[in-house]
């Protein structure tokens, strides 16, 4: 996967991301908490929390409407979104609207979005946003499964936690992140640690034998096995 295409990346400010939502505080546990911490800490990532009625300019701050055409639930009026990405963008930013009708999320496009200098992530709230929004701003979709949030902001925090990972430093080991179950396309088998043996339970013999070359056998083999057994989806080719 290539690195960033722009210069500035990583001398610069890390990879910025811009969250526009109505609910700001459901970012601040997640991003307040171990590995997104300290990635912000370093630098190597830079995360800002807007509030979508910060760029309403009616007294009641209003940020929704009813459809037209009827229908039940409201929708985001266009203006405050039309705001907040017109004052963030840059030509390097990438626009994502999260939705549940978006494709879905996979680790390789997480690796993707990983290499983008500059995320300007749209969470839709109510029934959704004016069309208008994904016709003239909206880059990437993403949806993050197959079931309905109530809305995008918790869908963003999974986003946002999934790539920042994946950018360079922000895991201790800089392999951890390659090694991950789907990243080469096949869940883990079964791991353990200690001690040998825990109420009457072992570990297989192979894992404590030191054969490294076992070890990779048995582990590949879990690997295929429990794929198959779980996800034969991930071994169908597409
Ligand atoms: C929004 C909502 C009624 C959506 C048919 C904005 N993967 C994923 N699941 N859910 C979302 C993403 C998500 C994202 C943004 C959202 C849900 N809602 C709620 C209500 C119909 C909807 O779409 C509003």
């Amino acid at each position: 996967m290539p690195r960033p295409n722009n210069g500035d990346w990583r001398r610069g400010a890390g990879m910025e991301i811009d969250v526009l939502t109505l609910f700001p505080r459901i970012f601040e546990g997640p991003l307040e908490e171990s590995i997104l911490k300290r990635a912000q800490q370093k630098g190597l990532v830079s995360v800002r929390v807007h509030n979508l009625r910060d760029f309403t300019h009616d007294k009641h701050r209003v940020v929704d409407d009813k459809p037209y055409g009827g229908g039940p639930g409201m929708l985001m009026k266009p203006e405050p979104i039309f705001e907040a990405v017109e004052k963030f963008r840059r030509t390097e930013s990438r626009v994502v609207l999260m939705t549940p009708q978006g494709p879905p999320l996979t680790q390789a496009r997480v690796q993707e979005f990983s290499c983008v200098a500059h995320l300007i992530i749209i969470c839709g709230h109510y029934e959704g946003v004016d069309e208008r929004v994904r016709a003239a701003l909206v880059n990437d979709e993403v949806s993050i499964g197959d079931y309905v949030l109530t809305n995008g902001a918790l869908a963003a925090a999974v986003f946002v936690d999934a790539v920042v990972r994946l950018v360079p430093g922000v895991l201790g080991d800089e392999n951890s992140a390659g090694d991950d179950s789907f990243a080469g396309g096949l869940l883990e088998g079964p791991q353990y640690t200690r001690p040998p043996e825990f109420r009457g339970l072992t570990v297989p013999e192979v894992l404590l034998s030191g054969n490294h070359a076992a070890i990779a056998r048995w582990r590949a083999e879990w690997a295929r096995q429990r794929t198959k057994e779980r996800r034969p989806d991930l071994l169908k080719e597409d």
